[in-house]
């Protein structure tokens, strides 16, 4: 087959756009330094859980992601792997020429769903997005496989107000929201997050989102508490990040991995828990942290959910559901909206 042109970006600005690049990255600090503070003086206390991906973070998930007892990237990528073709086909087949991903981690699991656009004569562009630089770096080194896929990086928090390259002339573009991270949010996040998503589309853009399901609360559990304390090193590394951001002087060695499976909320809850009364100087969060033996800061939520509870999510954040696939194990689910057309200046 004839190589293609590949297209490369830089994840990070280029020299010169160096001044807005600073401006951009000081405001950033500020706005992380403001989130930390007001997360540490909350009932429960929580520090938000993309500080989970620094370099180290993000292949400690990986790491993750191929443990024995963490299933669902190996029953996403199932599901994905056995579908990838009639999802293709639904979000337009050859014609399906923008494939966007948020949070796309290493974006392993997405290179069936590029396969499968290539088999069907499409020549789609990927875009990944996500907050770590490693991640990106992966996902380069992954694509790099694939050379007929341009593909274009984008280094962004997608919890706030983000921009992506612009869609090519006439192009259908398909967001990808995978690995059940829809999951690390709350309801009124998730479909703020989806809602600025759909901003970014044309009436009859695709969404395709991945959700863990509810399952066995023992297997779950065991997915979040491995053996080999990959998932307990994961939690603690975010101190470590927090510690680079806010020169904050917290000592990881100290905090235990807690990650319960709550029934009732259907909801791991991972939560850093002090082994003894500490004092941790919180650098420029400012003031001094004080937690007692056994008390916590809690790091995510991890979501299990009903199939309709998903479906609503997608409805609220303004597509249209209109298939929905599970893994024969009723594990994990995928739900492909279509984006409705926008009343925007009409309400
Ligand atoms: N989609 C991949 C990776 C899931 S891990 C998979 O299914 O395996 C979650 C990914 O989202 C990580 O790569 C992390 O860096 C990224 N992420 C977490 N919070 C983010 C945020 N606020 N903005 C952008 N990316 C984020
Ligand atoms: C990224 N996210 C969907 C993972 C999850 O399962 O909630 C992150 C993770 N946390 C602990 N293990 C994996």
């Amino acid at each position: 087959m004839k190589p293609l042109r590949r297209e490369r970006r830089p994840a990070l600005p280029r020299a010169a756009e160096a001044r807005t690049a600073s401006l951009v990255s000081l405001d950033a600090e500020a706005a992380a330094l403001r989130e930390l503070r007001e997360g540490l003086s909350r009932t429960p206390r929580e520090i938000p859980c993309k500080y989970l991906y620094d370099d180290a973070g993000s292949a400690l998930f990986e790491r993750i992601t191929r443990l024995p007892e963490y299933f669902p990237t190996r029953t996403e990528t199932a599901l994905l792997v056995r579908s990838a073709r009639d999802l293709v086909e639904a979000a337009g087949g050859k014609a399906l020429s923008d494939v966007v991903e948020l949070g796309s981690g290493a974006g392993s699991k997405t290179v069936c769903l590029l396969e499968a656009a290539l088999a069907l004569g499409g020549r789609p562009r990927y875009v990944a997005v996500d907050i770590s630089a490693h991640a990106l770096q992966r996902t380069r080194e992954i694509l790099a496989e694939q050379p007929e896929v341009s593909v274009e990086q984008v280094l962004a928090d997608y919890t706030q107000p983000f921009t992506l390259p612009r869609k090519p002339k006439g192009a259908r573009r398909l967001v990808l929201f995978l690995g059940g991270t829809i999951g690390n949010e709350e309801d009124p996040s998730a479909i703020a997050l989806l809602s600025r998503v759909r901003e970014h589309l044309d009436a009859g853009d695709l969404l395709l989102l991945g959700a863990n399901l509810v399952t066995d609360p023992a297997v779950i559990h065991a997915a979040y508490n491995d053996a080999e304390g990959v998932t307990a090193a994961f939690n603690r590394n975010l101190l470590r990040v927090v510690n680079a951001v806010a020169g904050s002087h917290f000592d990881p060695s100290l905090f235990d991995h807690h990650a319960p499976y709550v029934v009732e909320r259907r909801r791991i809850e991972m939560w850093l828990i002090a082994r003894e009364a500490l004092e941790v100087d919180l650098g420029r969060i400012g003031s001094t942290l004080r937690l007692g033996r056994g008390e916590g800061i809690r790091t995510e939520i991890s979501r299990r959910f009903l199939r309709d509870e998903i479906l609503r999510i997608v409805d609220a954040s303004g597509f249209t559901p209109e298939r929905w696939l599970e893994s024969p194990d009723g594990r994990f689910g995928l739900a492909l909206g279509a984006a409705r057309s926008s009343l925007r200046g009409i309400r």
